[in-house]
């Protein structure tokens, strides 16, 4: 049995959206700004997905949702968009308020930019891996234009108080940003209750293709265009879209919302029930209570025990996990979350992320208890230090 753990790396694509997308292949190929009939007959299709993921959102269609390779194009253009419509015209303006565990590319477009005279402050998380909306207000200066804070962290899945920061900045007159990647699907993200100005997706983290994502706009937010060259999107991004994969994110994305319930049940269930039987095994650590992370995720620690190398034995045995975002898991570094959370060393050494999906069984889940398990006896009996600070301690 193949037992796949690495659903917040990336997620198999959901059937209904491979057969959903299939004829965009093979007849609807046409270019829709094409005034032809190939180009004319593929434009209801690119209309109804483009409804889906406003509808998913719940806004208006006077806001935007612009089209992106991926996530990480999406967070760059935010950021570095707001660079050039705000802060290269005035300096006064400079400030940015981020927190320390955002995804790389929030964090790196973060230091590129602050080369060229952006100040950042990221807000540190606490012991849990949370992030108090008070740290952030207390971040804030005059000059702050934008915040920029993730809805759901990607390594521990703890749930960010997006709500409280969002109406924060409004009164504040800030800009908000949140990179939702990790949330879309697994809680409400409801942006007729939440008052944010720019929302960054990726459709495979929710059962759709790689390769393509989206950044919400609110209306008079706008940014500068994303991609200069021609009419798509009205200009903003321009470049032919990929309507098969905006036809198939399009469907993901409805698929995911309708979905938050059964992953807050049944997912949720299975992860809590690996969960016990993991963290009954003696000294480890996971962070984050429960309840205040996404259903799908569990970050552990195992002292004594090398993240790579329990990857390792659960990889020979078909279990796919990952020490941490997948995008740093050729760097033998420490786990950079369980470094922010602090505390302990070697904690950052032992992190191994599960994280699970809908599409998850419980005989998946019972393969992976009893796999680990037997792991963890095995990799800790050749433990030196494991076993040197047992008995010294
Ligand atoms: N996180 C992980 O293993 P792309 O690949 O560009 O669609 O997504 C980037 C991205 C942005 N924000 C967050 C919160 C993310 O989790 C990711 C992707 C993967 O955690 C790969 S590094």
């Amino acid at each position: 049995m193949r037992v796949y753990l690495d659903n917040n790396a990336t997620t198999k694509v959901d059937p209904l959206v491979t057969v959903k997308m299939q004829p965009f292949f093979e007849e609807l190929y046409g270019n829709p700004n094409s005034l032809h009939k190939y180009g004319m007959e593929v434009r209801p299709h690119l209309n109804q997905a483009m409804g889906e993921m406003y509808d998913a959102l719940n806004v208006p269609d006077q806001d935007d949702i612009l089209i992106t390779s991926c996530a990480t194009e999406s967070n760059n253009a935010v950021l570095k968009g707001i660079y050039f419509k705000y802060i290269a015209k005035d300096p006064d303006k400079n400030h940015i308020v981020a927190t320390s565990v955002e995804h790389p590319a929030v964090l790196d477009t973060l230091h590129f930019l602050s080369e060229y005279g952006v100040d950042v402050t990221l807000v540190d998380v606490d012991e849990n891996g949370g992030i108090s909306a008070e740290a952030i207000k207390n971040a804030v200066t005059d000059k702050t234009i934008l915040i920029s804070m993730m809805w759901a962290n990607n390594e521990t899945g703890m749930i960010f108080p997006v709500e409280e920061v969002a109406a924060f900045a409004k009164e504040k007159e800030i800009l908000f940003h949140t990179d939702a990647v990790q949330a879309i699907g697994k809680v409400h993200v409801d942006l007729s209750k939440v008052n944010v100005d720019y929302l960054t997706f990726s459709a495979h983290k929710f059962h759709g293709p790689k390769g393509i994502g989206g950044l919400y706009v609110k209306k008079g937010k706008e940014l500068p265009n994303l991609l200069h060259g021609g009419e798509q999107m009205g200009g903003k991004r321009a470049g032919t879209l990929n309507v098969a994969y905006i036809v198939g994110m399009g469907l993901a994305l409805r698929q995911a919302a309708g979905h938050v319930e059964k992953m807050n049940s049944y997912v949720r269930d299975l992860r809590d029930k690996l969960e016990d039987a993991l963290s009954s095994i003696a000294d480890t650590i996971v962070v984050g209570p429960r309840e205040q992370r996404t259903p799908n995720t569990i970050l552990i620690s195992l002292r004594g025990i090398e993240g790579e190398s329990m990857l390792w034995d659960l990889n020979r045995a078909g279990i796919a996990a990952s020490t941490g975002s997948a995008c740093a898991s050729e760097s033998l570094e420490a786990n950079p979350v369980m470094s922010a959370i602090g505390e302990d060393p070697e904690l950052a050494h032992t992190a191994m992320r599960l994280s699970l999906s809908r599409f998850t069984t419980e005989a998946e889940i019972d393969r992976t208890i009893e796999v680990f398990t037997k792991a963890a006896e095995r990799l800790r009996s050749i433990s030196s230090t494991y076993a040197y600070t047992n008995e010294v301690g």
